[in-house]
């Protein structure tokens, strides 16, 4: 299903059918990066509001924006093919750690794949310190997962591809790895999935109060849960359904419409697909949003009007790249209307959710290519559905709070 998009400085959509409009106006905090690749949201200064750190590949730097200000502090430069950082409190004093990922290159066998951690002394506005941990060829994104329900959880490391994978099949084993804090060792979750394994994300699955793995690869959509005889793998799409290698999925991440759940992906690998998996009996049933990405990188989720529904942020990095949000138009999620953002200006490559202006509102931050924006979420508030009888009702707007000091996982 191919849907139409509608231009708008400011993101206005639901007016036309009497909805209320969403407002996420955006906002420059700085155009100067080079290779800007990813946005995480963490408080670095202890006062609860979250800050924002980007990633630069193309200068290997990691700096960090104070909120609200934004004024910029330099954590790490000169980090060659700098690919992936996660934040988590390691030692609980209120300032998260962060571990990085660089010597990133798309050819495994030219990739050493080093992952270090990064303290700050103190003071988080100088420079941190750096600690190698570990060299996994093509490691390529990190999350930190509470695993066994504990803060602040393992690293877990999802390498692009195989150390021998060759582009473009990539035909190899890829692994799927993970660091407990105390010792830093390598475990192996999985060596199952193969080809690029581009989509990582962490989710409480089966609400048993500890994190599950997602990941998104040429595979399609898997789910990854810790049993007590070891990691269960469980297949939960096979992805876009073209031959290898564009078959699979690129990213993966979770959303709500009241109480159901659904999964939005980017498919093929840096694909043009948009696609929502809703439950149906004991499978997902998949729904082609939009076919017009070029080079699909950024995926969000997020109840940006509070009626209980969680809306898509999709963002795409070639053609002069852009931002689009989708809503769905009933409870079902089998029709979404969809909006472009930015008008073509931004070359997105990562986005997150947070709330960055302390209103109890998620806002978003995304970043590509030179610029790092965040979108202040101006939304009038929306009445939520009345929920049907027995189920309990969703996170609200004021439900929504800031992932202060915990860094925000979502799609990192
Ligand atoms: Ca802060
Ligand atoms: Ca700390
Ligand atoms: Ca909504
Ligand atoms: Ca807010």
């Amino acid at each position: 299903m191919r849907i139409r998009l509608v231009f708008c400085v400011i993101l206005c959509f639901g007016a036309a059918r009497g909805a209320s409009p969403i407002v996420l106006r955006s906002r420059l905090i700085a155009g100067d990066l080079k290779g800007g690749y990813q946005v995480l949201a963490t408080d670095l200064n202890r006062d609860r509001r979250p800050d924002l750190i980007a990633l630069s590949s193309s200068s290997g730097e990691l700096a960090w924006f104070e909120n609200p200000g934004w004024r910029r502090h330099v954590i790490a430069r000169g980090l060659r093919g700098l690919i992936n950082v996660a934040a988590a409190d390691l030692d609980g004093d209120g300032l998260p750690e962060l571990a990085v990922a660089w010597e990133f290159s798309m050819r495994p066998r030219e990739s050493a794949g080093l992952i270090g951690l990064l303290r700050a002394g103190h003071d988080p506005r100088q420079p941190w310190s750096l600690r190698e941990l570990d060299r996994l060829p093509a490691s390529h994104r990190l999350r930190f997962a509470t695993v066994d329900g504990k803060p602040p959880g393992v690293l877990v490391n999802a390498p692009l591809a195989g150390a021998l994978a060759e582009p473009p099949d990539y035909s190899a084993p890829v692994p799927l790895v993970l660091y407990r804090p105390a010792t830093w060792a390598r475990e192996t979750v999985s060596e199952e999935l193969q080809g690029v394994l581009h989509g990582l994300a962490v989710t409480d699955w089966n609400n048993d109060g500890r994190e599950e793995i997602l990941t998104a690869s040429f595979r399609g959509l898997d789910l990854f849960e810790r049993t007590p005889q070891g990691w269960r793998r469980t297949r939960l799409a096979d992805g876009n359904p073209q031959p290898w290698p564009r078959s699979g999925a690129s990213e993966v991440a979770v959303g709500r419409l009241g109480r159901t759940r659904f999964l939005a992906a980017i498919e093929p690998w840096h694909g043009h697909l948009l696609v929502v998996y809703l439950p149906q009996a004991d499978s997902w049933r998949r729904v082609v949003l939009d076919d017009r990405l070029a080079e699909g990188h950024a995926l969000e989720t997020a109840d940006f009007d509070g009626d209980r529904r969680d809306e898509i942020v999709a963002g795409y990095r070639a053609r002069g790249g852009g931002l689009l949000v989708y809503r769905a138009q009933d409870g079902s999620g089998q029709r979404w209307e969809g909006r472009k953002l930015e008008s073509g200006a931004m070359a997105t490559s990562s986005c997150v959710v947070a709330d960055l202006n302390a209103d109890r509102r998620p806002d978003l931050a995304c970043v590509g290519g030179a610029e790092l924006r965040w979108f202040e979420n101006l939304t009038p508030a929306r009445r939520a559905p009345v929920a049907p009888a027995g189920r309990a009702p969703s996170r609200s707007p004021a439900q929504f709070s800031s992932p202060a000091p915990q860094a925000d996982r979502r799609n990192q």
